[in-house]
């Protein structure tokens, strides 16, 4: 098998593009495949401040790795989520990442915070699936660190994978609201949101597991333990088991999605936003998402001691 671009010898065949690489043809594809869902989606500039949310994990640390190489201007941000073992593995990979290349890691650990609460918390006290509890508060940290810190973009390390699973629940569900979102650039819809930007869009879990590896990235390697059983990963093993019968199914699903399905739920209702009463972030009603589920937890600890 040779390479498509130089024609030495491959070493990574990419079936859904009918093509292969050697090393440096890969490294140089994946950082072009970047660098064109930038352009194209105009998601953001060379002299924007990037931030970019690191979960220690391959496709997060891919994304910045590739950013810095095509000279964006960039930070990460890790959010200690208070995950055990996990969350001090994965912390450990941001820094490792970020001291070695001499950049900078903003580091806000959840149960070191002002309201002192990490994810297994949340969820025991509420009684909430760990992940929507973790949605939540990821949100609300990622939009308040992008606004305090002056970034006019926030960049996550969502893959192809992500969002074709993230597209089949919201089909499968017909969630309108959510599938009017679903696009790699969401605008701001308040002046205390940034934009929010998935450079990966268009690039499969196996294209950046293997750019981490040539790249000699260290990345956490375990999942998160709340991930075992969740839906996304049963949509997954269905795309995958699509893919590998049809290679491409998976790009086409969700860039076929973008350019014919996604301007028909356009019209999807966005109601206007306020400012949240405790934290000012935007908010729906008096209280944002968080806030409320901040209070939730302080409402059950205080039922469970009169009970006690
Ligand atoms: S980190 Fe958080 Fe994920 Fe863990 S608790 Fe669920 S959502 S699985 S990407
Ligand atoms: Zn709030």
């Amino acid at each position: 098998m040779k390479c498509k671009r130089c024609r030495e010898k491959a070493i990574v065949q990419l079936r859904s593009h009918n093509t292969a690489f050697c090393k440096p043809c890969f490294v140089f594809f994946f950082q072009r495949s970047v660098e064109r869902a930038i352009e194209r989606e105009h998601m953001f500039e060379k002299h924007e401040r990037i931030l970019v949310a690191v979960s220690g994990g391959k496709d997060s640390l891919a994304l910045w790795d590739a950013l810095v190489d095509l000279g964006y201007d960039t930070e990460g941000l890790y959010l200690g989520l208070g995950i055990g073992a996990y969350s001090r593995a994965s912390e450990a990979k941001a820094r490792a990442f970020a001291d070695r290349r001499g950049l900078r890691l903003t580091v806000v650990p959840l149960d070191e915070t002002e309201d002192g609460l990490g994810i297994p918390t949340v969820a025991a006290a509420t009684r909430r699936p760990p992940c929507s509890a973790c949605g939540t508060f990821k949100r609300h940290h990622f939009d308040r660190a992008a606004f305090e810190g002056g970034f006019p973009v926030l960049a996550t390390g969502h893959n192809l994978d992500d969002e074709a699973a993230r597209l089949m629940g919201n089909v499968l569900h017909w969630q309108l609201p959510y599938l009017a979102k679903q696009r790699p650039v969401l605008t701001p819809t308040h002046p205390k949101f940034v934009r929010k930007v998935r450079p990966l869009f268009r690039t499969s879990e196996l294209e950046s597991a293997t750019y981490a590896f040539l790249r000699g990235i260290e990345y956490v390697v375990e999942e998160c333990p709340n991930s075992h059983g969740a839906t996304q990963l049963v949509y997954k093993e269905l795309l995958n088991k699509l893919e590998h019968q049809m290679p491409g199914s998976k790009l086409a699903f969700v860039t076929d999605f973008l350019s014919r399905g996604l301007p028909l739920f356009q019209s999807a209702p966005d109601g206007g936003l306020g400012e949240c009463e405790r934290c000012g972030m935007p908010a729906a009603g008096e209280l944002c998402g968080y806030c409320r589920l901040v209070a939730e937890v302080g409402r059950r600890r205080t039922q469970a001691v009169a009970h006690s």
